[in-house]
Parts: structure tokens; sequence; C-alpha cells
């Protein structure tokens, strides 16, 4: 086991039995012209977080243990989207609607792929989700049970829609799930702030939270 000075106290994770989930890095959130920006958010601010999800990759990487990437995304033909999702709000552009990079959050297109700096090496597993949660409509349960995974740490945006909710599915279905700080991001910083706040309150009611730094040196002392 591998103890993490974490908040609100100590997560302590088996490392053969844990996953890294890295929550939808793909240009349609991070760069301008895609699904982020449609709704009306300043997408530079998700940048941030590149170079220490990076890190929080290669840590796993380094020591071989598994690797989830998620997208969302829908089908070509809208089969998997529900009308109360691409008609909610007024968007400049809707789901599936053509825009600068490609179809706005269509599996395949250009603004689907995961940013470079992140992108997912042969062998990792990658999940289509058309949900915010990444095991509503998917086969991560199964995969995850298949491999024997009971911990999970998170990282990925943004913090208070997609990693939420799929931190909130994880415990429910019985996973110890941790939050890497500096590795996730909101294009709100207070909603970030009260993710984090909420997750780690109640005794852990959601799971547990820390800085990658703290996750890092964790590992260090363990070997
Ligand atoms: N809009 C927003 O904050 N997020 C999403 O729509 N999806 C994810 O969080 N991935």
């Amino acid at each position: 086991m591998i103890t993490v000075a974490a908040e609100p106290f100590a997560y302590s994770f088996p490392p053969e039995k844990t996953a890294l989930v890295v929550i939808d890095m793909q240009r349609d959130f991070v760069e301008p012209g895609g699904f982020g920006e449609t709704l009306g958010n300043n997408v530079a601010l998700l940048s941030a977080i590149v170079p220490t999800t990076a890190k929080l990759i290669g840590l796993f990487r380094d020591n071989g243990w598994t690797i989830v990437h998620t997208r969302e995304s829908h089908s070509a033909d809208l089969a998997d989207c529900p009308p109360a999702k691409r008609l909610r709000g007024s968007p400049t552009l809707k789901i599936g609607d053509e825009g600068p990079m490609g179809r706005i959050l269509i599996r395949g297109e250009p603004g689907n792929d995961i940013i470079p700096e992140l992108a997912p090496l042969a062998g990792e597993i990658v999940i289509d989700k058309p949900g915010k949660g990444a095991f509503y409509a998917t086969a991560l349960g199964d995969i995850l049970r298949l491999k024997g995974i009971t911990h999970l740490v998170f990282a990925g945006v943004t913090t208070e829609v997609c990693v939420q909710t799929t931190m909130r599915e994880a415990n429910d279905r019985g996973y110890d799930c941790l939050l890497v700080e500096d590795a996730t991001e909101s294009y709100f910083p207070e909603f970030k702030a009260a993710a984090i706040a909420m997750i780690r309150a109640q005794g852990a009611i959601v799971g547990w939270t820390a800085p990658f730094a703290t996750l890092e040196a964790a590992v260090r002392e363990a070997k």
C-alpha cells in the first residue's frame, strides 16, 4: 500500500489495483472553437493543468499502473445524444454542428482528440462517454472489475462537471477515489474550489484530494 497525506485524512492505495482516470482532456474543452467555448466559456483557464497532468500520467506510466482516458463524445448520427442535451441553452454551435475543429463533440472528429501533450499510448484504456459520468452507458465498470481495480485516482476537466460526476458514480460503486487538485480545472475557479471542498467534506463523503507533489512524494517514499 502507498499512503498519501491527503485531505481530509490519509489515502492508502494498492497500486496494482489502482487506475488513473484522466477525464476529457480533449480539444473540445481545452482549445478555442470547441464545445467548451460554444457554451460561452473562457477555455484558456484549462491549459494551466496540462504540465501537471502530464507528470501524473508519467508517474503511472513509469510504474506500469493502469491508465484510463475518457472523452465526452457522441456518435455521428447523434443516436446517443439526448435532444435535451443538444438543445439546452443557447450555444453558439450545437453538438453535431460543423465547427473549426470538425463537428462539435462527435467521435472521430479532430476536436474530439485528446490534446497531444496528454495523448494515450497503445495499451491505455480509452472510454468514449455520451454523458458527464464515465460509468453511464460505457464499459468502464466492467473493464475495471475484470482488472480487479478497487481504487481510482482522478484528473481532468471540468472539476465540478465530468470529474465530480464520475467520482460520485465511482464512490457509489465502492471505489476509493483520490482527486489530484492541481491536475483538474474548471472554467469557474470558485466551482473548482467548491467541488474539492464538497468531495472531501463529511469524512471524505465522496473521496480524498491531494496535490500532485504529495502523491508523487508518497510514491517515492514507498520505494
Ligand atoms: N461544460 C463543462 O464544464 N463540462 C462539460 O460539459 N464536460 C466535462 O466536464 N467534461
